[in-house]
């Protein structure tokens, strides 16, 4: 498929919308920091790189485009009057560790593909249309999320600046190093009553749409989720001479911890739980881990179901701690309740759906996504489409297809010229 399109090019062919799509997301795949295996985190340089490629492209379709104090990479396609109100759309640039190539990417590069057909043609659209390529969402490098969205709704903490990655390098040093001010930060924020909505465009990253043989989906709501990072300090001691009854062990009680999660979430509705993360510090083989640190990701379509699973998990920590002489510290790293979509605009993307003769079916999101930020502004609504490989993602093997592409690109920009102002 790929050669197919690079031959095109090579033969001056105008490729299809979903073409340039998949074009697209295959050059920012191979984009990443391989030396540091951090893909595209944020503020990397493969992650400014990015960011430069996503702007270009911005430009190449008519839109005036800015990158602002936080890394978001930000097109506009004005409407044809002055003054008009905003419909945003966009998803995240940023990658998780050895991620794929269109989690975050698609919802950022169709909408720029859309307005460059808009353009081509002298096409307006009845107010102006803001793609943002929201710089941080995964929260790989300083484990907080949603930098980017955050900026835009105006509730970026600025204590995060002192977060520090692996290396010790803080977060507002790293800003710092990628020329951004931070004090231009606060005025990022988008004032909601010039937002007409928000809508992302995102691959499904799960199995619903490929079981039910459907290329889009229109999402219902984004599940909650809870995250913690759980720090458990025991005592290292030499691995051959010390006795089963006499140890402290800290990796033991983390081995625990992870059934226990998995346990507690196969009890609830629509309830996950993960430990992502789990490490022994400085680990060696011939000593009993003295310390060891895990993370927690707590998610379910109710809110209720999830804190009350969350509300256990951490009582169950507390209790196996004790029964083995461990001590504890839980760090929270995020508490986002679930997110319904706006009625109006998934009924708005449903219909156009519809007119693309495919049938309409809602699902509910299991991923968390930049709208989650953006619902504290604006109503928003999210398109899936269909994951192929079972709907892996997180993974290399993420993928889908150039003619889902199309659609897709076809039924968003049927939806944006259909989208009534009020
Ligand atoms: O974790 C998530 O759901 C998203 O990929 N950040
Ligand atoms: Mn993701
Ligand atoms: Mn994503
Ligand atoms: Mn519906």
């Amino acid at each position: 498929r790929i050669a197919e399109i690079r031959l095109n090019a090579l033969l001056g062919v105008t490729p299809s919308l979903g073409a340039r799509v998949m074009d697209w997301c295959e050059t920012l795949g191979t984009i990443s920091d391989v030396e540091t295996n951090l893909t595209c985190a944020y503020m990397t340089p493969a992650h400014q790189r990015t960011a430069a490629c996503i702007a270009g492209w911005m430009r190449e379709a008519g839109m005036t485009v800015h990158i602002d104090a936080v890394g978001n990479v930000v097109g506009r396609y004005a409407a044809a009057q002055p003054g008009a109100n905003t419909l945003a759309t966009g998803s995240h640039y940023d990658t998780v560790r050895d991620g794929g190539k269109y989690d975050g990417r698609l919802g950022i590069l169709l909408p720029i593909a859309v307005v460059a057909d808009l353009h081509a043609r002298d096409q307006r659209l009845p107010y102006d249309l803001e793609v943002i390529a929201f710089a941080e969402e995964e929260g790989v490098r300083f484990r907080s999320t949603f930098l980017g969205s955050s900026a835009i709704t105006g509730s970026f903490d600025m204590g995060l600046l002192s977060a520090v990655d692996s290396d010790g390098v803080t977060l507002g040093d790293a800003l710092a190093q990628a020329g951004h001010d931070h004090s231009d930060i606060a005025g990022i924020a988008r004032d909601p009553a010039l937002l007409l909505g928000f809508v992302e465009v995102h691959i499904e990253q799960g199995p619903v749409l490929l079981e039910r043989g459907l290329p889009l989906g229109v999402v219902s709501a984004i599940a909650g989720s809870s995250r913690y990072i759980v720090e458990l300090r025991g005592v290292a001691s030499h691995a051959g001479t010390t006795p089963m009854g006499m140890r402290r062990d800290a990796a033991a009680a983390a081995a625990e911890i992870v059934l226990l999660v998995e346990a507690r979430c196969r009890q609830g509705a629509a309830l996950v739980g993960t430990v992502g993360q789990l490490e022994v510090p400085g680990g060696s083989v011939n000593v009993i881990p003295g310390a060891c640190r895990l993370s927690l990701d707590i998610r379910a379509a109710d809110d209720a179901v999830r804190l009350a699973a969350v509300a256990d998990i951490l009582a169950g920590i507390s209790t196996i701690c004790a029964a083995r002489g461990i001590g504890e510290r839980l760090v929270k790293l995020l508490e986002i309740d679930a997110v319904p979509c706006a009625p109006r605009l998934m009924a708005q993307l449903g219909a156009a759906v519809e007119r693309a003769g495919l049938p309409h079916v809602d699902l509910p999101s299991g991923a968390g996504h930049d709208a989650m930020r953006m619902a504290e502004l604006t109503d928003v609504a999210m398109l899936f489409v269909r994951c192929g490989n079972g709907g892996i993602s997180h993974n290399p093997l993420e993928t889908m297809t150039a003619d889902d592409a199309d659609i897709a690109g076809r039924v968003f920009s049927d939806f944006l010229l259909d989208l009534p102002q009020a």
